[in-house]
Formats: C-alpha cells, sequence, structure tokens
C-alpha cells in the first residue's frame, strides 16, 4: 500500500500538478503474459494527460497501451497513445520562446520560431504508426534485458507539420552533408550520461514524407509526445522520431553518439544467447506485424457455431499486401486469408482485417496471424531473436477453447 502511495506521488511530480487533487483510486492489474516474468503491471485510470494506460515505469514515463484500445479503431486517440521517455522530460514548455536551431554542415545556421518552422514550406498530414523499437520485447524467449513492453509499445496517429527538407532549407545543407542529427530538450539525469540524440541518413531526411510536426491527431502535440514539435519518420521505428525538438545538426561523417553508434542497434547475423562480437547495425525501418485483437488468448468460443475473428495489421515500412490466419505450427499446415478493411490511412496506417470460420469443430489451438507487405515481406514463424529485443517480428498465437 505503501508502495502504491509512493508511486501516486512520483507520478504527480513527473508531470506537473495537474493531478494533485486526484483521489488515490484502487489499483487494477493487468497480466501482460510474459514468458520470463514477473509479468503483472498497473493499470493507471488517470496519469495526467492520459486514459487507463499500463504502467511500465513512472518515471521518466514509460507508459505501454492495453490492447483492448486497438480492437477499437485504427487511429489510437491521444490519451492512449503509449509514452516513452528516456530521460526526465521537461514539464512545461514555453511556446513563445522556443527556437529549433539548424546548425552543422549548413551554409547559414538559424535559429526559428514555431511560426517559421510552420511557414517553411507546404503543411503536410500523414498517418504513420509510431513503435517503440522494444515493442513487444518482454515476449522474447529467452528473456532480454530492457523495458519488458507488451505489445502495446506501438499506435498510430494523424500527424501535421512541415517536411525536414523544407526546414533545413531555411538554413541550406552545406557540402559533404550525410546526415541530420535532433536534439530534443530533455536532458540526463545524472552527470556524464549521453543526451538522447538520434540522426537519419541524408535520402531519409530528404524524403517527402518526413516531417517536422507540431499536430497529433489534429491537436498540438502533447506535451508527454514532444511539444511544440517531433521528428516523424514514417515507416521507421520511433526512437528517430525526437520529441521537443531544439536542434537539428546536418552532420558530414557517421554518427558517433551513444544512441545511434552504441545502442538501438542490431546484429547483422544470427545471433544465440551468450554471442559477442559480431557486427551490428542500427534498427531502422519496421517489419510487418499482426495482431488478434477480438480475442485473448485462452478465450471461449461457440462449438458448432460461425467464428469471426478480427484484428489489426500493418506493413511496416510499406504497405500491407495481406493478411493470412495460420493453423498451429505443428500439425497446422493450413492458412486462411483474412479480408483487409479499408485502406483509410496510407502504407504507414493500421489497418484492420477480419476473417469468418463457418464452423469450430474443435478447439484453436495456437492459431496465428501473419501478414505479408508489399515488398513481400512476411512476419516469420520463429522470432529472429536479438540481445535487446528490437523489431520483434513473429506470428504472433493464440488459444481459443471451443465449448
Ligand atoms: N526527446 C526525446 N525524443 C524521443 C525519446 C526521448 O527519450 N527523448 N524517445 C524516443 C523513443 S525510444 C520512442 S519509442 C518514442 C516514443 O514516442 P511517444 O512517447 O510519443 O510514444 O519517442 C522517441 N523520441
Ligand atoms: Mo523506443
Amino acid at each position: 500500500m505503501s508502495q502504491r502511495r509512493l508511486t501516486r506521488r512520483a507520478l504527480i511530480a513527473g508531470v506537473g500538478g495537474a493531478a494533485l487533487a486526484a483521489p488515490v483510486l484502487a489499483q487494477k492489474l493487468i497480466d501482460l503474459a510474459l514468458p520470463g516474468g514477473p509479468s503483472l503491471r498497473p493499470l493507471e485510470p488517470q496519469f495526467p494527460g492520459k486514459g487507463e494506460m499500463i504502467v511500465q515505469r513512472i518515471r521518466p514515463p514509460l507508459l505501454e497501451t492495453p490492447m483492448e484500445v486497438f480492437a477499437k479503431g485504427t487511429i489510437t486517440p491521444n490519451d492512449r497513445m503509449f509514452v516513452r521517455w528516456n530521460w526526465e522530460m521537461p514539464t512545461s514548455v514555453n511556446a513563445a520562446k522556443h527556437r529549433v536551431a539548424v546548425g552543422g554542415a549548413v551554409k547559414a545556421p538559424v535559429s526559428l520560431t514555431l511560426d517559421e518552422i510552420a511557414s517553411a514550406g507546404e503543411t503536410v498530414e500523414i498517418v504513420a504508426i509510431n513503435q517503440c523499437a522494444g515493442n513487444g520485447r518482454g515476449l522474447s524467449e529467452p528473456r532480454v534485458t530492457g523495458t519488458q513492453w507488451g505489445n502495446g509499445a506501438m499506435g498510430c496517429a494523424k500527424w501535421t507539420g512541415v517536411r525536414l527538407s523544407d526546414v533545413l532549407a531555411k538554413a541550406g545543407i552545406g557540402v559533404g552533408a550525410k546526415r541530420v542529427r535532433f536534439a530534443g530538450l530533455d536532458v540526463p539525469m545524472t552527470d556524464g550520461a549521453p543526451q538522447f540524440i538520434k540522426s537519419i541518413p541524408m535520402d531519409i531526411a530528404m524524403r517527402d514524407d518526413v516531417l517536422v510536426a507540431w499536430g497529433m491527431n489534429d491537436e498540438p502535440l502533447p506535451l508527454l509526445h514532444g511539444f511544440p514539435l517531433r521528428i516523424v519518420v514514417p515507416g521507421w521505428f520511433s526512437t528517430y522520431w525526437v520529441k521537443m525538438l531544439s536542434t537539428i545538426e546536418v552532420l558530414t561523417g557517421e554518427d558517433e553518439s551513444h544512441y545511434v553508434a552504441e545502442t538501438y542497434r542490431w546484429p547483422t547475423v544470427p545471433v544465440v544467447p551468450g554471442d559477442k562480437d559480431f557486427s551490428t547495425v542500427p534498427i531502422t525501418a519496421m517489419p510487418p506485424r499482426s495482431f488478434i485483437t477480438s480475442h485473448a488468448d485462452g478465450t471461449t468460443v461457440a462449438l458448432g457455431k460461425p467464428l469471426t475473428l478480427e484484428g489489426i495489421a500493418m506493413g511496416g515500412d510499406a504497405g500491407l499486401a495481406k493478411v493470412d490466419l495460420v493453423g498451429a505450427q505443428d500439425g497446422g499446415g493450413w492458412e486462411i486469408s483474412c479480408k483487409l478493411g479499408p485502406d483509410k490511412g496510407g502504407p504507414y496506417a493500421l489497418r484492420r482485417w477480419s476473417v469468418t470460420l463457418p464452423q469450430v469443430s474443435d478447439n484453436l489451438t495456437e492459431i496465428g496471424i501473419r501478414a505479408t507487405n508489399v515488398n513481400g515481406v512476411v512476419q516469420p514463424e520463429t522470432l529472429v531473436w536479438n540481445a535487446s529485443g528490437y523489431a520483434r517480428s513473429v506470428i504472433e498465437r493464440i488459444t481459443l477453447r471451443a465449448q
């Protein structure tokens, strides 16, 4: 109980005083069914600015979206979007005083106000999935270190902003430009620890859908999601989507900074636990993924009746081509193609799928859902394990009991 109070106080201190008067409610727990355990987490109904969220950590906040949210629609409401900060986040930002410095290998460094950013070019809207590179890490077997996320460190929103290329044009890209690096207003909590800065290659930076965004689902970016500005790189893991953007720096060489050169990387070769000395590359583009949202694992369904299953899918860094329901790995050998919902949001958005089985004649043991994108990338049968649990992509399975 005292544990709960402490948690509550920390929570309030972390994001401002808005919820100070809120009553302490009875704590609800959710079971994320993490094979490496422990898998119970608090379900917090009133984290400031949020609806009910799974608390992975209070400070800096790591909040996970309950899977039930994805059953409701392909756009994740702002108050249900997962939250991830590596270091403490500022609890307020003065928009009038905020500037974005554009420097490094540019023709003339500039310091831009929000108005100057907003008028740097055409306003662009794009629907894109925001997914942590560690989403689903807690499901890794053998267990790996890092935040033990279930599959809720993802969400899909409509982002509004201007093209990064238009903002870069305000300073003029210099000779030999190779990468563009971003920093936000958050700073490390421990002395000497590296700041959370990230960079992307020049060709990605120049893409016409890579944004400096201020809008999220037609609202200003909430503080938790990076008010007033964040980077959006559709199709790439959101570790690159730097929040509370304050600095844009053009680099002429490789990025030797911690979060690019040392972490957020994965092996270029298959590895097993304990392997060392293999080469790594940054995790970048997302693979396809899909989930059953209509039925939780272990649900009972009616024997002898038709059964409709529904869910969500993503193509990753390319549009979705198809989604199939597949039988258990051993003794399966069947697959049924699912009906895709309308393509409302474009290639980087979540999409619905559904399939109706004419009659349930037995338990549906370890049935899976498998997405394929237009580049022919398919969710694999078995997880390609890596020691950081990055970029999970595997056929996710559930068992339904017929009764
Ligand atoms: N400034 C800043 N931007 C950041 C981070 C951060 O710690 N600081 N974390 C990154 C990571 S790892 C993720 S997964 C996403 C999470 O975005 P969200 O909190 O809006 O869901 O923000 C990215 N941008
Ligand atoms: Mo992340």
